[in-house]
């Protein structure tokens, strides 16, 4: 039986929640290490709850939020790619591969702001291929009308951007980035999220799928005709989606209801 050695915990693949519980203990690494705030663990419950809601799968709305996600980012005159703590702990490799497939800059941003954690993540990308990561010593740029630490910006990355990619985002940012003129691309399990409702596409999905699969996706779209993008990006709809979103999770509850009986555990269950 094969056995993922993480820093406390050893989980065995056969346990029902591997995959879950494997993400949790790269969080709790990543929070020993200085990368993940607390806050960041608790950010993720919250996440976890939506993604049980939705089965734990990308749906089909979701999809749809990628291809207008991967149009916009690959049609973009400046994309930039914006990472925090649980993105770094997550999925930092496959931010640089959609970094890469969409010539998009990196940049750290954070919530929680010091200068250490700030170094600490921008090793982490340069540890998986990143180039070049914004945000570090160039924070001197401030959106404006925020005032969070994630007001502070590159002025080569997000604060010029015209596309900008964010997960596990605030209301605020969104907001504030929206009011810059930017398309915003968020990566957001609650899809009633004041970020989901403010985004340009919000894309509902759990991170550490949605990163993967929207890299893959620019790398196939990347040669399709600048035309066809076109017309992926202005058939979208992101309120048509959050309500497909919703109604998809109001079905499966609907379903999961209705079969209840036969899936509580009993003693004599095998
Ligand atoms: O690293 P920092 O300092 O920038 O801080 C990052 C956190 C995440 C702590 C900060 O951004 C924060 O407090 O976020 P919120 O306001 O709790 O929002 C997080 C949102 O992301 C919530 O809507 C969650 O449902 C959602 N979320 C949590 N985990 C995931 C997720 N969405 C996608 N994938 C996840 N794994």
């Amino acid at each position: 039986m094969g056995i993922a050695r993480v820093e406390r915990v050893e989980i065995p693949r056969s346990h029902p929640r591997y995959e879950s519980l494997v993400i949790r203990e790269r969080l709790v690494e990543g929070l020993e290490s200085g990368v993940v705030v607390p806050q960041g663990l608790i950010a993720h419950g919250r996440g976890e709850c939506f993604d049980y809601l939705l089965g734990e799968k990308t749906t089909e709305p979701a999809l749809r939020a990628m291809r207008a996600a991967a149009a916009a980012l690959l049609l973009a005159r400046h994309p930039v790619v914006s990472v925090n703590g649980n993105v770094a702990a997550l999925v930092p490799g496959e931010v640089v591969r959609l970094a890469r497939a969409v010539n998009a800059r990196v940049e750290v941003n954070l919530f929680y702001r010091s200068e250490e954690r700030v170094r600490k993540i921008a090793e982490v990308l340069r540890a998986h291929g990143a180039q070049e990561v914004l945000g570090v010593d160039d924070a001197t740029a401030t959106i404006p009308e925020l005032f969070s630490e994630r007001r502070r910006v590159s002025p080569r990355g997000i604060y010029a951007a015209d596309v900008v990619l964010v997960a596990l985002e605030d209301g605020d940012r969104t907001e504030a980035l929206r009011r810059m003129g930017k398309t915003v691309v968020a990566i957001d399990l609650n899809p009633l999220s004041r970020t989901s409702l403010a985004a340009s596409i919000t894309i509902v999905d759990n991170v550490v799928r949605a990163m993967p699969k929207l890299a893959e996706l620019a790398e196939t779209m990347r040669s399709e005709p600048e035309e066809s993008l076109r017309r992926i990006l202005e058939s979208y709809d992101n309120s048509e989606v959050l309500s497909d979103v919703l109604r998809y999770i109001e079905a499966r509850l609907r379903e999961l209801s209705e079969g209840i009986r036969g899936k509580v555990w009993s003693p004599g269950s095998p």
